[in-house]
């Protein structure tokens, strides 16, 4: 058992942790290569839905040699045609807190990356991948389907055929594949994604709370909207945001030139 938040017990497959202002949540069940079973499911529900108001940004990272081997395939055999679609419904719960819960969530990508572990990751704001990484649908060599929301999220991120030829074909991209299609916005040597990651976290911690809500909440809606409603939907964000405190004391520090000039890095 491994706690973030001291009223709440996480599975061993999960381990939680606090650096500084953001939380680490590991996936932890590496001699199963992190296959997602329903406990670890319901543990990345938990930890989403109890997050301190305080943590600034998450970081999820898998433990061992894979980030996740997706669905724990011990355990669908036995479910029938009503269990299938709660089964489903609980990888949408947990994931749809991951992706719109109180921070933005950093990925760490290495080693296999397939079938729901790939879901998962399509449900971060960020991810960065170690040059290991591959990514896979092997559900059609299973006889299933993707079910943690990969038919929505994943078309979306890398385009729909990409998506169909993964799961008819089999098909796998390699990271340096996977950067270039938009998968990952960060490409970096073995063992070294866990330093990045960290390093983009603690830069995420650090934006207006506003801003960043209105990044991971309100960007991915008005996106889908038709654009006029975009355009107001957007306005209003603008506006609310713009009239926080916070915003207006981090414009005066840049204009008495005491914050930051962007730089080229
Ligand atoms: C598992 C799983 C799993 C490993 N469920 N137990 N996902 C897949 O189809 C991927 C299946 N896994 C693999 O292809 C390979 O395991 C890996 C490429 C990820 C890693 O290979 P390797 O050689 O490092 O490990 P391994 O020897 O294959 O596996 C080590 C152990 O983990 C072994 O158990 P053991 O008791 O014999 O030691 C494996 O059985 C176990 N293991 N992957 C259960 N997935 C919401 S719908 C989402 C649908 C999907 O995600 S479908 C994709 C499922």
């Amino acid at each position: 058992m491994s706690s973030l938040n001291p009223f709440v017990a996480l599975p061993a497959s999960l381990t939680a942790e606090r650096q500084d202002r953001v939380a680490i949540l590991r996936l932890n069940r590496p001699h199963k290569r992190n296959a997602l079973d329903d406990a670890t499911v319901l543990g990345i529900e938990t930890f989403f839905s109890v997050l301190p108001d305080d943590v600034g940004a998450v970081m999820l990272v898998g433990e061992g040699e894979h980030f996740s081997a997706g669905l724990d395939l011990s355990e669908l055999g036995e479910l029938d045609l009503q269990q299938g679609i709660a089964h489903s419904g609980l990888w949408h719960r947990a994931f749809g807190r991951l992706q719109f819960g109180k921070a933005p969530v950093v990925a760490v990508l290495h080693g296999a990356v397939v079938g729901g572990g790939l879901e998962l990751a399509a449900a971060a704001h960020v991810r960065v991948a170690e040059r290991s990484a591959y990514y896979a649908l092997p559900e059609g060599s299973r006889g299933i389907y993707v079910g943690g929301g990969g038919s929505v999220r994943l078309p979306r991120l890398i385009g729909l055929s990409r998506v169909m030829d993964m799961m008819l074909t089999g098909r796998t991209f390699s990271a340096e594949e996977g950067q270039a299609m938009g998968l990952t916005t960060y490409l970096v040597d073995q063992d070294k994604g866990f330093a990045k990651g960290f390093e983009l976290a603690m830069r995420i911690a650090d934006n207006a709370p506003l801003t960043n809500f209105a990044v991971t909440q309100a960007l991915p809606r008005i996106a889908e909207m038709e654009p006029a409603a975009g355009y107001a939907t957007e306005a209003l964000m603008a506006a609310i945001a713009q009239a926080d405190e916070g915003a207006k004391a981090r414009l005066k520090d840049f204009l008495e030139k005491r914050a930051p000039k962007v730089t080229f890095t």
